[in-house]
């Protein structure tokens, strides 16, 4: 028998605080139901990454959110990169690698810390500010649209078209239909951004329309592949930045330690994105008859895959409840595994290192002087807002 959990992951009430329902789900056993969602669920690291490194049974090209396309089609068209099979998705990833290769990200570096330097410098001259509003939501929200080659104008656009694209992937619910209410001029707009005409040469959105012309990818897919990367690229990150900011304001003995030793940014990040879970959900459909950890599934099955949960569970780490930047956090699935595994990921943890290490260097600490607000959306993770105090050092 497979044991049906109480538990829906997208109340209020779970956002609020999720973590009794995550140890519920990982402790009943491998794979759980839930009533509320009529789907199989998993929790544990074990099977979260079994479920992700199988994609022939497990696939995404039937949606990575609740619904199943089969029986319900997309609300948009499905992710051309993130909802889809081998070999297409080979394809597409390829030139995906290519524009946000190792060597691309490292280019960057030096305008990304310069730039994470004169925000602090600005920030610490204000004093008390908004960590989430002035630090994650700013900085990403110039440096990556500029890495990507956008123009100035309609980036006000980037943060409410993400949030609709990660509440897509939840129930018809009542955040659904916000974000649908205010979907169609994001949507006209990350269409006519995503254009060759619009991005600037030598950008990242460039490079992609340059693998269309090679011939690596059709140039029909080549506006819709940047457009992905316009969906994707800032509130994740926003995210996981504000994670790391909030973490490291509420534990001062980790700032503390982030301030003497800058060097630790990097790993601060990473703990980050294990300890808070930015993405917190994905879902797998199973492609044909198959079995988890002794328990069937049928062709068809639902299985939402806990990464927040998989990301705690105290099979895989020890003291996971513990925001430690000294920790080894390698191994999480914050940033997913195997052939689906984030293809921004470097860029993303350039953001967060260069942000963090230009306030280890700058900020001595960090004191929270307001009730942080949690922004709540079906799959995003994160807060509002973080009223703060910067300690100049
Ligand atoms: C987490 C692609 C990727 C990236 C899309 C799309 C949406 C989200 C993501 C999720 N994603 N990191 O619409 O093609």
């Amino acid at each position: 028998m497979i044991p049906e959990l109480d538990v829906d992951p997208y109340a209020t009430a779970f956002f609020d605080d999720p973590y009794p329902s995550h140890t519920a789900v990982r402790e009943a056993a491998p794979v759980v139901r839930l009533s509320a969602l009529g789907c199989h669920a998993i929790g544990r690291h074990a099977e979260v990454e079994r479920v992700m490194r199988d994609w022939e049974v497990f696939v995404s090209s039937r949606g990575v959110g609740l619904r199943d396309y089969k029986t319900d089609p997309p609300l948009r068209g499905p992710s051309m990169i993130l909802e889809m099979d081998p070999p297409l998705h080979t394809r597409r990833r390829s030139v995906l690698n290519q524009a946000l290769a190792p060597a691309v990200v490292r280019a960057l570096r030096p305008r990304f810390v310069a730039a994470a330097e004169a925000l602090v410098e600005r920030l610490l001259a204000v004093g008390e500010i908004d960590a989430i509003r002035d630090i994650a939501e700013a900085y990403p929200l110039t440096v990556f649209p500029d890495a990507l080659g956008m123009e100035p104008e309609g980036r006000e656009n980037l943060l409410p078209f993400g949030n609709f694209v990660f509440n897509s992937m939840g129930p018809d619910n009542a955040l659904l239909a916000a974000s649908l209410a205010e979907l169609p001029p994001l949507a006209a707009w990350a269409t006519r951004q995503s254009q060759r005409d619009r991005l600037r040469p030598g950008s990242i959105g460039m490079a992609i329309h340059a693998a269309a012309d090679r011939g690596e990818c059709g140039h029909d897919e080549a506006p819709l592949l940047v457009r992905a990367l316009l969906s994707a690229g800032v509130d994740t990150t926003v995210n996981g930045l504000g994670a790391a900011l909030y973490n490291l304001a509420r534990f001062p003995d980790q700032w503390a330690a982030l301030h003497d030793d800058p060097g630790l940014a990097r790993g601060a990040f990473e703990e980050a994105v294990r300890f808070e879970s930015p993405v917190q959900t994905f879902f797998r459909t199973v492609a044909r008859d198959t079995e988890l950890a002794g328990v069937a599934l049928l062709e068809g099955s639902k299985v939402l895959m806990f990464l927040a949960a998989a990301n705690r569970d105290p099979r895989r780490w020890v003291d996971p409840d513990r925001f430690d930047i000294t920790r080894n956090a390698a191994g999480h699935v914050g940033f997913g595994v195997g052939i689906h595994m984030c293809v921004g990921q470097i860029l993303a943890r350039l953001e967060g290192e260069a942000m963090l290490a230009a306030l280890a260097r700058r900020v001595r600490a960090v004191e929270i002087t307001g009730a942080p607000v949690r922004r709540y959306n079906n799959t995003l993770r994160g807060l509002a807002s973080l009223p703060v105090r910067l300690i100049a050092a």
